[in-house]
Order: structure tokens, then sequence, then C-alpha cells
């Protein structure tokens, strides 16, 4: 199935540069910055520099290269800002939401990194 991408959509936007964002970390492969308007202490946003629209997309398509350095990515962000459970921080949840049921508002691949706070369950 294609996936088709929209090069005018606001996280493209911040990778050419045409908006400012609060990066956290850029690799080579993906960047991560805070989200505009955050759900929790920690809420962190880690997107690929490339044009996939969502997760899947991204899994089935990318280079061997650019999924390591986002799953390597979403792991400092993790060290980064503290949350990764057993080593000081209290945990994480890690989240991307794809397509209409998903509920994506933005259609360029983003894992959203929550922390800071007790989270509830999710799922049961
Ligand atoms: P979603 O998974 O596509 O529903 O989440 C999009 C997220 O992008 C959401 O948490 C927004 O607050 C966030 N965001 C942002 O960080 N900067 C922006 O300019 C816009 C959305 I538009």
């Amino acid at each position: 199935m294609p996936y088709a991408y929209d090069d005018q959509n606001i996280f493209a936007r911040i990778l050419r540069g045409e908006i400012p964002n609060d990066t956290v970390l850029e690799t080579t492969h993906s960047l991560a910055f805070n989200d505009i308007a955050p759900q929790a202490p920690v809420h962190v946003l880690v997107i690929p520099k490339g044009p996939y629209v969502c997760y899947d997309h991204f899994v089935l398509e990318a280079s061997e290269a650019e999924i390591v350095d986002f799953h390597r990515a979403i792991g400092q962000v993790c060290q980064l800002t503290g949350v990764q459970p057993g080593e000081g921080g209290d945990g994480f949840r890690v989240i991307s939401n794809a397509g209409q049921n998903g509920v994506q508002e933005v259609p360029h691949l983003h894992m959203h990194i929550l922390g800071g706070r007790n989270l509830g369950r999710m799922l049961r």
C-alpha cells in the first residue's frame, strides 16, 4: 500500500528550519523536541528526518541505519530527560498514533515520550 507524504505538514516545516522548535536531541537521521502542548512534565516528540507518514510506513520502508538511529534516539531522550526506570527515573510511556482511528494529528511519524508523572493505566 502506498503512503502519501504531505511535505507541507508542520514537522516537515520544522525539519526544513521554517518553524522553530525546542530541540532536545538531534542525530544523523532523527530529531527530538519538546511537545508544544505537553501532556506530562516530560513530553518529547522524536521524529525521523525522512518523509515517513507513520510507524508502519517507517519500519517497512526506511533504511536499517534510519531505523536504528530513530530507536536509539528514543533511548537517548529517555536518558537525557531522566525518565528511564531503575536509574533514578520513574519510567515513561512511548506512544505513536497512526491514521484516523489512532487520531494522528500530524502526518509525519512521531513517537511521544511521556513521563514525569504517573500516567495511569491505558490498556486493561
Ligand atoms: P498526534 O499523535 O499526531 O495526535 O500528536 C501531535 C502532537 O504534535 C501533539 O501532541 C501536539 O501538541 C504536537 N505539536 C507540536 O509539538 N508542535 C506543533 O507545532 C503542532 C503539534 I501543530
